[in-house]
């Protein structure tokens, strides 16, 4: 099954942490697509360094609950510590869609439930897969971007080298 997962990091070497993750989201499935990397200003908590953000494809055989906790330990190797909620973070790791799955439990809500106001995962996702459905208002990936309510691209665009690239959304 394909899963889409965003990428953030805000502190320390970001694309440090971003490429290691990269790496080791490798080691759980196969690699499909990796979007590049786009420098966000944070929303939530205003005061805190700008992000860079990508999402990647893997296609894995795990269960939804279980690749979250692969995350969850990829943002642990990271250092990341869960003290303050939308705060900095050398890692972020988020479960935006897997297949056609719908679900809402304590752990893990499918499709990610902020997906469609954030233009910083909409925008990586666009770059990939314009034409990936969301699964639970049925619309793409580029139909849902111009109406993301929550806009932080600063359009500075990275590749996985960290040298800039350049790429209209
Ligand atoms: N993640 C948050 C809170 N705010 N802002 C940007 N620009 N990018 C993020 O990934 C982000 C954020 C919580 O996970
Ligand atoms: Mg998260
Ligand atoms: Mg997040």
């Amino acid at each position: 099954m394909d899963a889409w997962i965003g990428l953030g990091s805000n502190q320390g070497d970001r694309l440090f942490y971003l490429s290691r993750a990269l790496w080791e989201l490798s080691t759980i499935g196969s690699l499909r697509l990796a979007s590049s990397i786009y420098e966000t200003t944070p929303w939530g908590v205003k005061e805190q360094p700008a992000f860079y953000n990508a999402v990647v494809c893997i296609q894995t055989n795990l269960e939804p609950l279980e690749l979250l906790g692969r995350l969850h330990r990829i943002e642990e190797q990271a250092g990341r510590q869960r003290d303050i909620p939308n705060g900095p973070r050398t890692l972020d790791l988020d479960l935006l869609i897997m297949g056609g799955i719908l679900m809402q439990t304590e752990f893990l809500t499918l499709p990610h439930p902020r997906l469609t106001e954030r233009d910083f995962v909409l925008a990586p996702l666009v770059e990939i897969a314009p034409l990936l459905k969301h699964p639970e208002v049925n619309l793409d990936m580029q139909t849902l971007l111009p109406k993301a309510s929550i806009k932080t691209l600063s359009g500075n665009i990275l590749g996985w080298d960290g040298k800039p690239v350049e790429r209209v959304v």
